[in-house]
C-alpha cells in the first residue's frame, strides 16, 4: 500500500490508486467533468485529464496536477481545496465557457447538463476570458441522434462508449488545440459511418453535444389534427423509468400514471408494446421450434433490438441468417394497429397515426427502415407510408408531460385500452437483459412439453453478467441458450458463432444496451450503474405482481389468433409480422 496525506488526513491505498479515488476514501470530493468511472455496467479507465477541473496541489510540484489520472506516491502531501486551487478550477470552467454557445435556456440538456451543474456548484459568476465561439455545422443526418459539436467540451466520453463498450468505433478525436473536435470517423456525416444509433454516447455526454433527435413537434401536430386517430404504444422498460424524472424512486412502476398522462395528452387510444411483446414470443417461439425440428439455421438470434440488428448488418453480415425473421414488438404493433385494429374499429387506416414511447434512439431508425411498411402492402395503399409514424424516447415523453403541465406524480392509475392493451409478466421482463429469453422459455417449454412449467423464474439468464448461459430440458431435448447485453459482449459471442464454436446452442438473446432496454440510449439522464440496477428490480417486481405471466396465456393474444392471424407463422403473420435481412 501507498500512504499519503490529503488535506491533512493520512490515507493508505493500493499502489496505482489515483489521487481522486484516494480522496474519496477520506470523504474529500474533488469535482470532475470529463472523468468517467463506468461506461454501461463496465468499469473503464477514462481519465483523459482534458477538463482540468479536478486539479489539486501536490507539495514539491511546481504545477497543479489532474487528480483523475495521477496516482498517489508514498508520502505525497496533497491539498484539494485551497483558494488557489478553487480559483484555478473556476478559471478552467470559464475557459470552457468562453467559446461555448451559452444557449442554456433553449438547450435540451437544460437542467440535466453536467457543465451547468458544475458551474453552479463551483459558484462561477463571470466569464473573463472571451474566446471566439465555434460555428461548426450541426449533424442531423441520422434519424436517431443529433450532434451539436459547438457544445462539445472534448471530454471524449462518447468515444469511449462507442469504442470500448459497443466496439462500434464510429467517433474520433481530430485536430489539435483550439481546432480539436470530436467527430464521426473520417469527418463523415453520422449516417454514413458504422454508427448503430444505440445512443450510449448520449447517455455519457455531459453537455448537449449529443442527444436524441426531438420528434415531439410532429406528435403535437398529429394530436391537434382532428382527422388523425392517434394511437400510442409504451415499451416494457418505460413502465419503470418515466417516474424518476418526476421525483419518484428509480424503478417505481408507473404504468397506470403513464397511461393517465397519455390520455391527458390527447391520444385517442393508449396501448402497450407489452401486448405485442407477447405476440413476438408466440411468433419467435414457434420459429425456434420450427428451426429445431426442420434443421434450420441455429443458434437463432433475437431480433428486437434495432441497434443490434444494425451492428450485425455492419460487422457480421454473414451471420444474418441466424437472426429471427420476427419484427420487434414495436414493429409488430404498427401494422397490427393499421390492419386488425382499423378493421375492428372501422377506422380508415390512412387516418391512424402510430406513436411509440421507447427507451431507445435506434427505434427511430428502425421505424424509418423502408421495409417497415407492411400495412401499406396489406391494403395496397401507397398513402400509408410507415407502420410506426413517430418514435419518442422516454426523455421526449417526459418533456411533453412537463410541457402540458401534468402533475405526473399525483396522477391516478388508469387502464390501457382493450384489444392491444393487455401485457403479461413475460412481456414486462423484455425490458431487462435476459428477459426476452426467459419469456421465450416460459412459452416454449409449455408448447413443446404440453406440461405446466413448475417454476417460472429462470434465474440463470437474469442479472448483470455480460454473458449468461442456461439450459432447459424439454421432453428430452436440452435447449441451450445464451444472453449478451452491450455490443462489446455480443461481439465475443458472434466471433464464436462465426468460428463454429456455438453449434450446439439453440437460441441467443442480444440487446445492444447494457442492462437491456432499461439502459437504452433514450432513457432518463442520468443512467448509471445504479439506475440500471434499480430499474431491473422494478421490472421483475412488476412481473411478479401480474396475474398472467406467460405470453401464450394473454387473452388478447389468443383473441387475435382466433379472429385475425389464425396461427403463429401463418399467412398473415408472414405478411405483417416477419421480415428478412440481406447482407
Ligand atoms: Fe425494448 Fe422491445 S424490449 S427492444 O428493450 O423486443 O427499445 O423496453 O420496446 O420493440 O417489447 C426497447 C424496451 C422494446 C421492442 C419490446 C423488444
Amino acid at each position: 500500500n501507498i500512504t499519503c496525506t490529503i488535506d491533512g488526513q493520512r490515507v493508505s491505498v493500493p499502489e496505482g490508486t489515483t489521487i481522486l479515488n484516494a480522496a474519496k476514501q477520506v470523504g474529500v470530493k474533488i469535482p470532475t467533468l470529463c472523468y468517467l468511472e463506468h461506461v454501461g455496467l463496465r468499469h473503464v479507465k477514462h481519465e483523459v485529464g482534458e477538463c482540468r477541473v479536478c486539479v489539486v496541489e501536490v507539495e514539491g510540484k511546481k504545477d497543479f496536477v489532474t487528480s483523475c489520472n495521477t496516482p498517489v506516491e508514498e508520502n505525497m502531501i496533497i491539498h484539494t481545496h485551497t483558494p488557489k486551487i478553487i480559483a484555478a478550477r473556476k478559471l478552467n470552467l470559464e475557459m470552457m465557457l468562453s467559446d461555448h454557445h451559452l444557449d442554456c435556456p433553449t438547450c435540451p440538456k437544460n437542467g440535466i447538463c453536467e457543465l451547468q451543474k458544475l458551474c453552479a456548484e463551483l459558484n462561477v459568476r463571470q466569464i473573463r476570458p472571451q474566446g471566439e465561439k465555434k460555428e461548426l455545422p450541426i449533424d442531423d443526418s441520422s434519424p436517431s441522434i443529433i450532434r451539436d459539436p459547438n457544445k462539445c467540451i472534448l471530454c471524449q466520453r462518447c468515444i469511449t462508449a462507442c469504442r470500448v463498450l459497443q466496439t462500434v468505433d464510429a467517433l474520433e478525436l481530430y485536430g489539435n488545440g483550439y481546432d480539436a473536435v470530436v467527430r464521426p470517423k473520417g469527418g463523415l456525416p453520422l449516417i454514413e459511418t458504422q454508427c448503430v444509433a444505440c445512443g450510449q454516447c448520449a447517455l455519457v455526454c455531459p453537455t448537449g453535444a449529443i442527444l436524441e433527435k426531438d420528434d415531439t413537434g410532429t406528435v403535437w401536430k398529429a394530436l391537434a389534427d382532428p382527422k388523425k386517430h392517434v394511437v400510442v404504444q409504451t415499451a416494457p422498460s418505460t413502465h419503470v423509468t418515466i417516474g424518476e424524472a418526476f421525483g419518484l424512486p428509480v424503478g417505481t412502476d408507473i404504468t397506470g400514471k403513464m397511461v393517465a398522462a397519455l390520455k391527458r395528452l390527447g391520444f385517442n387510444a393508449v396501448f402497450d408494446t407489452n401486448w405485442s411483446a407477447d405476440l413476438t414470443i408466440m411468433e419467435e417461439g414457434y420459429e425456434l421450434i420450427h428451426r429445431i425440428k426442420n434443421g434450420g439455421v441455429l443458434p437463432q438470434f433475437t431480433s428486437c433490438s434495432p441497434g443490434w440488428i444494425k451492428f450485425c448488418e455492419e460487422f457480421y453480415p454473414d451471420l444474418l441468417p441466424h437472426i429471427s425473421s420476427c419484427k420487434s414488438p414495436q414493429q409488430m404493433f404498427g401494422p397490427i394497429a393499421k390492419t386488425y385494429y382499423a378493421e375492428k374499429k372501422g377506422i380508415n387506416p390512412e387516418d391512424i397515426f402510430v406513436v411509440s414511447i421507447m427507451p431507445c434512439t435506434a427505434k427511430k431508425y428502425e421505424a424509418a427502415r423502408p421495409e417497415m411498411n407492411a400495412a401499406a402492402t396489406y391494403w395496397n395503399n401507397p398513402n400509408i407510408t410507415r407502420d410506426v409514424d413517430v418514435v419518442l424516447t422516454s426523455r421526449e415523453l417526459i418533456r411533453m408531460i412537463r410541457e402540458a403541465g401534468i402533475d405526473f406524480a399525483n396522477l391516478p392509475d388508469e387502464p390501457y385500452d382493450p384489444l392491444m392493451g393487455e401485457g403479461t409478466g413475460a412481456a414486462q421482463i423484455f425490458g431487462a437483459t435476459g428477459g426476452v429469453m426467459e419469456a421465450a422459455l416460459r412459452t416454449a417449454y409449455e408448447v413443446i412439453t404440453g406440461k405446466t412449467l413448475p417454476k417460472l423464474d429462470f434465474e440463470d439468464v437474469r442479472g448483470m453478467k455480460e454473458i449468461k448461459e442456461a439450459s432447459v430440458n424439454m421432453n428430452g431435448l436440452t435447449v441451450k441458450v445464451l444472453v449478451a447485453h452491450s455490443l462489446g459482449a455480443a461481439r465475443q459471442l458472434l466471433d464464436k458463432v462465426r468460428a463454429g464454436e456455438l453449434k450446439d446452442y439453440h437460441f441467443i438473446e442480444i440487446m445492444a444496451c447494457p442492462g437491456g432496454c432499461i439502459g437504452g440510449g433514450g432513457q432518463p439522464i442520468p443512467t448509471t450503474v445504479e439506475e440500471r440496477e434499480n430499474r431491473i428490480k422494478g421490472i421483475y417486481e412488476r412481473d411478479k405482481k401480474l396475474k398472467i405471466r406467460k405470453s401464450h396465456e394473454n387473452p388478447e393474444i389468443q383473441a387475435i389468433y382466433k379472429e385475425f392471424l389464425k396461427e403463429p407463422l401463418g399467412h398473415k403473420s408472414h405478411q405483417l409480422l416477419h421480415t428478412h435481412y440481406t447482407p
